[in-house]
């Protein structure tokens, strides 16, 4: 049984390896892989289906791809990967998620230094080996381990960006569902509760005959390592270095393993003391009575909390952050939801160098989400390579509107992502930038200011009349860039103030403004944005992230602009512009 998911997993593991065999990721191969891991995932023809002619027909795919697809689809792997995955072994492939290392460099440690992991890594930096090669010196030395710091690659204390995890953890959940003994099968952990971060996945599943699923879940292709095989759990770790605990349950239980198992452990632990405030337990098998033991609540974690007498708590709150108080006097906030949203304000066409699909592809897109507004908003011209002149902004604003016609449910705002220079200052005048609808200002350069000159910096964007809302507020990349420092109590009163939005940016790699920095907007009255910043119609779905990302900052829908009808909306708009 080949999935998609798994032929899309396949081919991007080639991909990884043969960046290393190549030294880098512009190489030819490499990138003729990476076009066809586009194409497959942006058709909705069942790939694992398809003769190789249909491979070929497919946007971004090749025929040499093409038979390799067709190697996967019959023998579940590829030949030249099980060669390269003698040559590169996780350990070794792990060492890819330090910035600063590339392919050559990772290759030329290992055959110089004889370095094949972390430790040795380590070692070596410890020793001063690294600035003796070619290209490298006392300062990447420094640089290296300062990655390695940020990234956490310390031991256990491995954590793993989200952007990374989530999709290992769908596609095994989805992979799951389809073995026939599988009822139910869920992510938990910190994943459900959408943390930036991930220490390991936990996946649930209900099933009557554990042992089938626990075969499949330690022989899946991308399994590197089975650290622990039981009767009705398992756990591995992935070739890039993940681990992925296993849980089987019975399907009567399933709710109280569910909660159990998403956390937070804090969570866990102040609701096991309500349990006994009333002679009961909680378990991962159920609410009980501790005297008669019998079972209070097990199938729905609903169910569970209803008999505390609590309202159910959404995972992305459970963090014992006073939610299940909350949820005792019935005063849960009323969480922003994905279908809240009426539009999308960070979106990109191809006259951004980094959009990838024309400006009647992407409307065309939104417009199939069913929403009510879209702003466009490619890069103003002070981002190199990436912005647009006034020139072509002016003639997208035809384009714009000539398009408008064939939208009479979709108003299409013509908007502007704006570079924030290193005073605060933006890409164009204050006539041309209120020329257009809206306008988000955002931080791409100039990361290493203290942290008076960025909030200086910031206060100054939002201080112009013309900008509407900050674009992913620090600029960070989780677990690789770490954001621009904030005075983010002064940062937010002046979002109030002025009247600027903050925008929550559902991209996986940045979830920016983070959730702490959503309380402390929350706490001064900002209102809130909640966009794709998409370059390709595949990413639209970011928007969920987004959303949950708020969630996680306790963000309702009230608070959030583009959750508002289209006049309200509007009217708001032209409010800071005075
Ligand atoms: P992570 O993996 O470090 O990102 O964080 P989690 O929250 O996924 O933690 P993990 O994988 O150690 O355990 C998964 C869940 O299992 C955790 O959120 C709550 C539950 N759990 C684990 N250990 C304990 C414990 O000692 N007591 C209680 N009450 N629950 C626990
Ligand atoms: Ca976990
Ligand atoms: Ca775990
Ligand atoms: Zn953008």
């Amino acid at each position: 049984m080949t999935t998609r998911a798994h032929i899309i997993a396949t081919l991007s593991e080639l991909r990884l390896l043969m960046t290393l065999e190549e030294g880098g990721p512009q190489a030819f191969r490499v990138r003729a892989y990476d076009n066809a891991i586009q194409g497959l995932e942006s058709t909705t023809a069942d790939i694992a289906t398809l003769s190789e002619s249909e491979l070929v027909a497919l946007k971004g795919v090749g025929k040499s791809t093409a038979s390799k697809i067709r190697e996967i689809i019959e023998t579940g792997t590829i030949k030249k990967l099980e060669g390269l995955r003698e040559k590169y072994p996780p350990e070794f492939v792990n060492l890819t998620r330090i910035p600063g290392l590339g392919p050559k460099t990772l290759v030329m440690l290992r055959d110089r230094l004889d370095i094949h992991n972390l430790d040795d890594l380590k070692a070596a930096l410890a020793a001063e080996k690294l600035r003796d090669l070619p290209g490298l010196g006392a300062k990447s030395e420094e640089k290296i381990g300062q990655a390695i710091e940020r990234l956490g690659l310390h031991g256990k204390d491995t954590r793993t960006p989200i952007v990374e995890a989530l999709p290992i953890a769908r596609a095994t959940v989805a992979q799951l569902l389809e073995l026939p003994e599988v009822r139910r099968a869920d992510y938990c952990g910190s994943l459900r509760r959408f943390r930036e971060d991930i220490g390991d996945i936990d996946i649930l599943v209900s099933s009557t005959r554990a042992e089938a699923v626990m075969e499949f879940f330690t022989t899946m292709p991308e399994v590197a390592d089975v650290i622990g095989r039981g009767e009705t759990k398992s756990s591995i770790v992935t070739r890039r270095g993940i681990q992925m605990d296993l849980r089987v349950v019975r399907p009567a239980e399933y709710g109280a393993a569910l909660l159990y198992f998403t956390g937070s452990k804090t969570h866990n632990i102040h609701l096991r003391q309500l349990a006994i405030d009333r002679g009961w337990q909680l378990n991962e098998y159920g609410l009980s009575d501790v005297e008669s033991g019998e079972v209070v609540a097990s199938k729905t974690e609903k169910d569970i909390y209803a008999a505390l007498d609590l309202a159910f708590v959404p995972p992305t709150l459970r963090e014992d952050g006073g939610e299940i108080e909350k949820a005792a006097a019935g005063e849960l906030p009323k969480l922003v939801q994905l279908k809240d949203i009426k539009g999308d304000l960070h979106y990109h066409t191809d006259l951004s160098g980094d959009g990838r699909e024309p400006l009647e592809r992407m409307v065309e897109a939104a417009a199939a989400r069913g929403y009510s507004y879209l702003a466009i908003t490619d890069h103003g011209e002070d981002l190199t390579i990436n912005g647009a002149s006034r020139r072509q902004m002016l003639a997208q604003r035809k384009k714009i509107a000539r398009l408008q016609e064939e939208y009479p449910d979709l108003r299409l705002l013509h908007g502007c992502e704006l570079n924030m220079g290193r005073d605060g200052s933006v890409d164009y005048d204050l006539d041309f930038v209120l020329g257009f609808d809206w306008t988000v200002a955002s931080v791409h350069s100039y990361f290493d200011l203290d942290r008076d000159q960025q909030t200086e910096r910031v206060l100054q964007a939002m201080a112009n009349p013309g900008v509407s809302a900050i674009g992913h507020l620090s600029g960070r990349y989780i677990g690789r860039r770490p954001g621009i420092e904030l005075d983010l109590e002064a940062v937010m009163e002046a979002a109030a103030a002025t009247g600027t939005a903050i925008e929550i940016n559902g991209a996986l790699q940045r979830l920016d403004a983070t959730p702490e920095a959503i309380r402390i907007g929350i706490k001064h009255g900002v209102t809130f944005v909640i966009d794709t910043d998409s370059h390709h119609t595949r990413e639209l779905g970011r928007m969920e992230y987004g959303v949950l990302n708020a969630q996680r900052g306790w963000v309702e829908r009230s608070m959030v602009a583009n959750t508002w009808p289209t006049s309200t909306f509007l009217k708001w708009v032209a409010s800071k512009r005075g």
